[in-house]
């Protein structure tokens, strides 16, 4: 690590020792406390979300910009601040890193600014629920994640329950093919749709053990991609929403950002606010567990890394 970048970068000290040890470690993103759940829901995750990793026999990084430090590994206390705060907090994706840190900021990063982090501190695996895409519509708005574009060039694989029908899927994944992004389905060959197991798209790959996604990220790494890799985890069946209650919340979700003329970074947020209002925090309680689910994975495929 340059002198540079390293003046810029917190761990903390487990996770240091951790990443020195050569154990197994995976990031996990602050966007979903701040902006993707409701408080104190958000900050009760994240602490099973570290508890289950632990579990699993992997250190929890959590990341986020604390005081324009790039941290991986928050205190309980941090983590708490940035539930508390909610949207509030700057919801820090690529563009917003450099600004934050010149600025002495805090941010709670995206998918995007959470690979950068994760790779900068050594770590290669990342569990979260859903990433951004390719949003409906895109076609005039060019509203486009960069989550997909960070896919396409940092060499951290994501575990996620596939995208929310809030995203154009079929898009989606013509973008990460053109990106040169790997899209595997854990056990399934269909696109996983987030609050259900079930989107009718197919991913390019099925892999059926963690050792078997561990390989195919291994000869990532040995071929110098500079890219990552998305893997999709399905929601298990006795958490998952039933498809018409939760399409009908996403519909209607849509049809308000769309009255309200919500754009750009507030999108996404706003979406998610409003299928957990419109389902009576049903779709949050789906949510949680999938994002554990993700956390299990993420944490047996990094052990299986470490070997
Ligand atoms: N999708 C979710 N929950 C989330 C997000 C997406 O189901 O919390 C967050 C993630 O942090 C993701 C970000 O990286 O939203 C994408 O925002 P945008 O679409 O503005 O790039
Ligand atoms: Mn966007």
């Amino acid at each position: 690590m340059n002198m540079n970048l390293n003046q810029h970068i917190k761990l903390s000290p487990k996770v240091e020792a951790a990443l020195k040890e050569g154990c197994p470690v995976i990031a996990l993103e602050s966007t979903i406390i701040s902006h993707g759940m409701p408080y104190p829901q958000n900050v009760e995750t994240a602490l099973r979300c570290e508890a289950a990793a632990r579990e699993c026999g992997a250190e929890p990084a959590t990341i986020a910009v604390i005081g324009g430090k790039l941290c991986a590994g928050l205190t309980e206390e941090e983590i708490d601040y940035l539930g508390r705060e909610g949207t509030k907090v700057t919801k820090a994706s690529r563009r917003d890193l450099p600004i934050l840190v010149a600025k002495k900021a805090d941010g709670a990063t995206t998918v995007a600014a959470t690979m950068i982090i994760a790779a900068m501190a050594g770590i290669k695996i990342f569990a979260t629920g859903g990433i951004g895409g390719v949003h409906r519509g895109a076609e005039t708005t060019m509203d486009i994640s960069a989550d997909l574009e960070e896919l396409a060039h940092t060499p951290v694989a994501v575990i996620c329950a596939g995208a929310k029908s809030i995203l154009d899927l079929g898009l989606t994944l013509e973008y990460l093919e053109t990106k040169g992004v790997p899209v595997l389905g854990y056990q399934t060959k269909e696109l996983p749709a987030f609050y259900t197991p079930h989107s009718g798209f197919s991913v390019d790959y099925r892999a059926d053990s963690p050792a078997e996604i561990a390989s195919f990220i291994r000869a990532q790494r040995e071929m110098e991609y500079p890219g990552g890799m998305l893997i999709t985890n399905p929601i298990p069946d006795q958490y998952a929403m039933p498809a018409d209650v939760i399409n009908a919340a996403i519909d209607r979700a849509l049809k308000e950002a769309d009255e309200q003329h919500v754009k750009g970074k507030a999108i996404t947020p706003f979406l998610l606010a409003r299928v957990c209002e419109l389902t009576g925090g049903d779709s949050l309680a789906s949510n949680i567990q999938l994002v554990l689910n993700n956390v299990r994975l993420a944490s047996r495929i990094a052990a299986e890394l470490a070997k």
